[in-house]
């Protein structure tokens, strides 16, 4: 089963350390399911070089995924998505004065072909990009899959 293995199925990416509060989010949600992650600092601005290094070679280091954060003009989960074929769900952080409709909207209209999951501004969707990522995990692995359906009939009780 790959949830018993320790290298990372999830690459984090936030565009900058400010994001920090935000990707703890999600890692809360992939750390509740034992999901093996890494987190990376990168920018689509700043280091648009190693973002792409990072991405083209990402698949091949063994992740099924990335999840990337940003703000303001949030070019980061779209770039990512530029230079590889794996799922790429998209956090829009409200850092900006736009308080994150800037990174909504941004990480959301991205051209047929170069698909971005864009999940809710700030908090929310930091923590369903972690629930989105397990549901794309449980599509092949039979023990993450039961522990999302346990938490989510849990949800009917609360
Ligand atoms: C974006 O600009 C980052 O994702 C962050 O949300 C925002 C502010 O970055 P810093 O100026 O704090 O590095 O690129």
């Amino acid at each position: 089963m790959t949830s018993l293995s320790n290298s990372p199925l999830v690459g984090l990416v936030i565009g900058s350390r400010s994001d920090e509060a935000i990707i703890q989010q999600t890692e809360s949600v992939l750390n509740d399911f034992k999901i093996p992650y890494e987190l990376s600092v990168l920018s689509a601005h700043r280091t648009p070089k190693k973002l792409a290094e990072y991405a083209s070679s990402a698949q091949n280091r063994g992740l099924e995924l990335i999840i990337a954060a940003a703000g303001g003009s949030a070019a980061l989960p779209g770039a990512i998505a530029a230079w590889t074929t794996l799922p790429v769900i998209g956090i829009p952080v409200p850092s900006s004065d736009l308080k994150g409709i800037d990174a909504l909207l941004t990480i959301a209209q991205m051209p047929p072909g170069v698909p971005v999951a864009c999940m809710a501004v700030g908090l929310w969707g930091a923590r369903n990009a972690g629930f989105f990522a397990i549901s794309i995990l449980s599509l092949h692995d039979e023990t993450i899959k039961k522990a999302y359906e346990s938490y989510k009939n849990d949800l009917a009780n609360r």
